[in-house]
């Protein structure tokens, strides 16, 4: 081999990991010797003495667990679901020689007695859907203990489905990939991994869901196991895709569309619909590592104020605690936390701090007095630290095997971590969150949590680490993917009980499937580079088709120096994103829109206020994911799944249903190719209007990202706004865009943006829709639903053609059912 080619397999051997792992050579589960139906499932008894259970959970909803060589464990846990009493949908048993079918009104499930191989089909067409291309399979035999990460805690298994000849994968939540995983391969460990590039893998998260779509068609996976898992789709051969993992049960849910959208409705409904954040999440962010002290902070932010760059939040960093101290403020750097949180507040700036799980180990000094302050966070903690005190008098962190405390090395220096899996550790920890609520204190950033340990990263100086996981005691195998989850979920029931009337904020690097239902996410240490940017495209659909809807990057790149151009397309397409929040490395080069110089502050300006502008819409939108699982940042497939074209299209994406933007990732690029699905499509800054199905050539000037908008949509804006809950939003412009028919139509969702209530009936619901009539257009309003009073308002309605807007007609919002004709 030349040596050229020889370094280039060597580099790609490092890469791929699971390339290690010969399934076909496992121990396969044996066939089946008689099976048992009950009320919801079928238990199927194989000749080997494992078994197999087939669990009718909905129409559209299966679950398959199986055991080997023993039977399934009456024992039955998993963190990430959060609807486990499904009401058994009607469904059927019948049997043929070689197979059992069961069937709802959706899917068929046939089981082949022997081998035991296990096939979805289409219960109206019949048709397959998905089949496994091998039996079930474990490591019987040791043969792959060398690569796992501890063979005590578990042993390998694995299920292999076959492949379509054109099948594309998505999903795998936070993955340094493109968006169709087809023929790449993962693993999922979360691993501390600043600067990553595309191809780096493991990355933080783990959500071990994904999705397969051929032909229009799709299905899901959700293969809830938090060992270290691996999903191969079809990279090592071409016959098969598989999963596994190096413990813990082989346990997945079989989800049947044919829609995406419906596949990540029924996800939502059993790993939980992400909550509704408080509006001003949706606010512009700014962050670095770190601003310090206080003066620095409210400097920030009337730089913000005095260049008329509107700003939501400021997030303080590692350094505003005493030496990195959790739930302590350095009264050095903040002398009054409450009365500077005040102060933002005053200018509508909220104020987020970063809370690592890593907690100083610091045994009281000998020298040292009695606590007495009820704010512990406020005072000197050299002497006694009242968080590593409290945790170890109630025996609330990790210990070893041995009994020892487990002391990884953090920020802090020698540190200890708190057993999440603990009820009562998480309801102290939660309750902890009073030194920053009470602060005045916001939202939180949960950061380092994978959990990052200097000592080493790859989790063996972990390994021996005991969680009390529900009784089962076990260790970091199959506890690290869960860390960040269980700590996130600490945090915002902790924020639940401490503020009852707001809606908790939290923010996290680390997670597994199911972490929606606590905490929004952003996609940790990115490089300021356009590879990078060109990333949070795949990376922020993808979290999206896997149940996380609230997702964004460090605006601009965290690593590294970037610059005016790269500042200014990275907000091109954050704008847009769940989270926008600028944020730096300590030793970047300073990055705040203004940095660079007028030209791109300009342009930077002009997309910050638009996003505040587009903010009913982002609303209306990201209502839709906490009801329906869809996620407000699409990629075009998600909308367009029977169209082809959109199968490995990650350059471009959709805001909700109507909005189409095709940014710019490349150094001095001026123009580019967007795809525009069939419709008709309207140029957002120009109205010219396209005929889709086609691929046409954009303007993408610095100062315009090519947007188009869906004819026969009608997009919500408010009034320009510095921050949210600056002046009421009024007037509502609805912006309707007719298709060809003179139709659009919209149903606007909105509530008071920062209570519970919403979950109840504190919400309000109106449907605009449009008619072409004989002069101009009707627009007729219903009466809404929901018991939310936004107070008096107007509605504004502006219809679009091609060339300059005409046909402008302002109304009161009085709460009734209208109509009026625009001329
Ligand atoms: O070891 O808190 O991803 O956003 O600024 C680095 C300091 C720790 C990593 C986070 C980054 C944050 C930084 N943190």
């Amino acid at each position: 081999m030349k040596p050229f080619i020889a370094i280039f397999f060597c580099v790609l051997g490092l890469v791929t990991v699971s390339s290690a792992q010969d399934i076909t050579k496992l121990e396969k589960i044996g066939a089946v010797d008689s099976f048992t139906k009950s009320e919801k499932a079928v238990v199927f008894n194989c000749q080997d003495k494992s078994q197999v259970q087939v669990t009718v959970l909905a129409p559209d909803l299966i679950r398959i667990r199986a055991s080997f060589a023993k039977p399934i464990s009456a024992k039955d846990h998993s963190w990430a679901l959060a609807k486990t009493d499904w009401t058994t949908p009607r469904w059927s048993l019948s049997e043929t020689n070689d197979a059992v079918l069961i069937r709802t009104d959706e899917i068929e499930v046939l089981v082949h007695r022997s081998p035991l191989l296990i096939e979805f089909r289409d219960a109206k067409t019949h048709s397959l859907i998905n089949a496994d291309e091998q039996p079930m399979a474990y490591d019987a035999k040791g043969l792959l203990k060398d690569m796992m990460f501890d063979p005590q805690a578990g042993t390998f298994i694995a299920a292999a489905k076959k492949v379509g000849f054109d099948e594309h994968f998505y999903g795998l939540g936070e993955k340094a990939a493109r968006l169709d995983k087809r023929r790449s391969s993962f693993v999922n460990w979360n691993s501390d991994t600043p600067g990553y590039t595309e191809g780096k893998d493991p990355i933080y998260q783990t959500v071990p869901f994904f999705t397969g779509l051929q032909n229009g068609s799709a299905y899901g996976i959700f293969f809830d196991n938090s060992y270290r898992s691996y999903f191969d789709f079809a990279k090592s051969s071409q016959q098969r895709i598989w999963f596994g993992a190096e413990g813990g049960e082989l346990n997945y849910y079989f989800f049947y569309g044919p829609s995406l959208k419906k596949i990540l409705n029924r996800y939502a409904d059993l790993t939980g619909h992400m909550p509704l954040p408080p509006l001003w999440a949706l606010g512009n962010q700014q962050s670095r590592w770190s601003y310090y002290p206080d003066t620095m902070v409210e400097e920030v932010v009337s730089e913000y104020r005095k260049r008329d760059l509107p700003l939501d939040v400021i997030h303080l960093d590692i350094d505003y605690m005493q030496g990195y101290r959790v739930f302590t403020w350095d009264r050095q750097r903040f002398r009054d936390p409450k009365a500077l949180s005040e102060k933002l507040g005053r200018q509508g700036v909220k104020l987020i701090t970063i809370v690592d799980p890593g907690v100083k180990y610091q045994p009281v000094a000998k020298s040292a007095g009695q606590i007495t302050s009820i704010t512990p966070e406020l005072e000197p903690q050299d002497q006694r630290y009242y968080v590593f005190e409290q945790g170890v008098q109630q025996n609330y962190f990790q210990r070893r095997t041995n009994g020892d405390l487990f002391i990884p090395r953090v920020w802090p220096g020698e540190s200890v971590f708190v057993d999440y899996t603990l009820p009562a550790a998480r309801e102290w920890w939660g309750g902890l969150h009073r030194a920053y609520i009470d602060n005045g204190v916001a939202g939180i950033w949960n950061d380092m949590n994978e959990p990052s340990d200097f000592v080493d990263q790859t989790g063996k100086n972990q390994i021996d680490v005991v969680s009390y996981d529900e009784g089962a005691k076990s260790t970091h195998a199959k506890n690290r993917n869960v860390f960040a989850f269980l700590m996130a979920r600490a945090t915002y029931e902790g924020l639940e009980r401490l503020r009852p009337n707001q809606r908790p904020y939290v923010i996290t690097r680390a997670g597994y499937a199911g972490i929606q239902r606590y905490s929004t996410m952003w996609t940790g240490d990115t490089n300021s580079t356009w590879e990078a940017l060109a990333l949070n495209i795949p990376m922020f659909t993808t979290l999206g088709l896997s149940g996380e809807p609230f997702v964004g990057s460090d605006v601009g790149g965290f690593m590294g120096r970037g610059n005016g151009e790269l500042l200014v397309r990275a907000y091109q397409i954050s704008f847009l994103a769940p989270f926008c929040r600028n944020h730096k490395v300590i030793d970047g080069y300073d990055q705040e829109p203004w940095r660079f110089g007028k030209y791109y502050e300009d342009i930077i300006r002009k997309y910050l206020k638009l996003r505040y502008q587009l903010l009913p819409f982002l609303y209306n939108t990201l209502a839709e994911a906490h009801q329906t699982g869809t996620p407000l940042f699409r990629p075009l497939v998600l909308n367009y799944q029977d169209d082809r074209n959109t199968y490995n299209l990650d350059d471009e994406f959709m805001i909700g249903n109507d909005l189409l933007v095709a940014p710019v990732v490349k150094a001095d690029v001026t123009r580019r190719l967007v795809y525009l699905p069939k419709g008709t499509w309207y140029d957002y800054w120009t109205n010219k209007k396209y005929e889709g199905g086609t691929t046409i050539s954009a303007d993408a000037p610095l100062e315009s990202v090519p947007m188009f908008v869906r004819a026969g949509a009608i997009i919500p804006t408010g009034p320009e706004l510095n921050y949210v809950g600056e002046k009421p939003v009024d007037p509502i412009t609805f912006i309707i865009y007719p298709d060809d028919k003179g139709s659009a139509s919209l149903t606007l969702y909105e509530d008071d943006g920062v209570s519970p209530a919403y979950k109840q009936d504190g919400f309000r619901r109106t449907t605009v829709n449009a008619a072409r009539a004989a002069a101009g257009y009707t627009v007729s309003v219903s009466a809404p639903n929901g018991s939310y009073n936004p107070g008096p308002r107007k509605f504004r309605f502006l219809i679009k053609s091609a060339g300059p807007t005409r046909n402008v007609i302002t109304v009161a919002d009085d709460g009734t059912a209208r109509s009026v004709t625009i001329r």
